[in-house]
């Protein structure tokens, strides 16, 4: 059973807020790009740069970042884990001396963070880097978190979290279901 968490105005209304904390910390929008972590995490950086094109009549970039799980096929163990790798990168700007605000739907362990991290050092030197979450699901298990939260759902292990937007499920919302 899915319980409703964020209806479409309450997660509307969350991106908003994180797109005026963006510009309240970094005391404008000089120097400011968006990195999105594939897939919902590039709607929401889209969404957020329109927000902040809207509110600061500026057009700030939006690159993308594909991390998918590492699989050593070859020796596959069901129980393994998997470990993040960026298999593709189209940042598509140059990010040396950026403030790069990096977003994604839900963190959780905190691993795709970081390989994202290194993906965006090996490609030069951002001034700064913050990362913006929808959700914070809590279970971290790297010193990895989040500057800009949507919301926090705090979640046991078997709870998994939907992030519905509308570009991809034709919906907005944000529900939490046991699996
Ligand atoms: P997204 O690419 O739209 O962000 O992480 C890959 C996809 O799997 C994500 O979609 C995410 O929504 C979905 N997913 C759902 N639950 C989990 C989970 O517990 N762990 C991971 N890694 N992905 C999950
Ligand atoms: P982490 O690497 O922090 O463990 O997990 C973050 C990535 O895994 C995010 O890109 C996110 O899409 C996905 N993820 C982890 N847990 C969940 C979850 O409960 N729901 C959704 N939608 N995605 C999750
Ligand atoms: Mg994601």
């Amino acid at each position: 059973m899915a319980k409703e968490v964020s209806d479409a105005i309450t997660m509307k209304r969350a991106l908003t807020r994180m797109t005026y904390e963006i510009i309240e910390k970094n005391k404008g929008v000089d120097g400011i790009v968006l990195v999105g972590i594939k897939t919902r995490g590039i709607y929401l950086a889209k969404r957020i740069a329109a927000r902040l094109q809207q509110l600061e009549d500026v057009t700030i970039p939006v690159g993308e970042l594909d991390i998918s799980l590492y699989r050593d096929d070859i020796h596959h163990d069901p129980n393994a884990k998997h470990e993040p790798v960026v298999k593709d990168s189209q940042i598509g700007f140059d990010i040396n001396d950026k403030h790069v605000i990096l977003v994604d739907d839900v963190l959780f362990t905190g691993r795709t963070i970081r390989a994202a991290l290194d993906a965006l050092m090996d490609q030069g030197r951002p001034k700064t880097i913050n990362l913006a979450i929808l959700v914070d699901r809590g279970h971290r298990e790297l010193p990895i978190r989040a500057d800009f939260v949507g919301k926090n759902i705090p979640t046991a292990l078997n709870e998994e979290v939907s992030v519905y937007v509308e570009e991809i499920d034709g919906k907005d919302g944000i529900e939490l279901k046991t699996i």
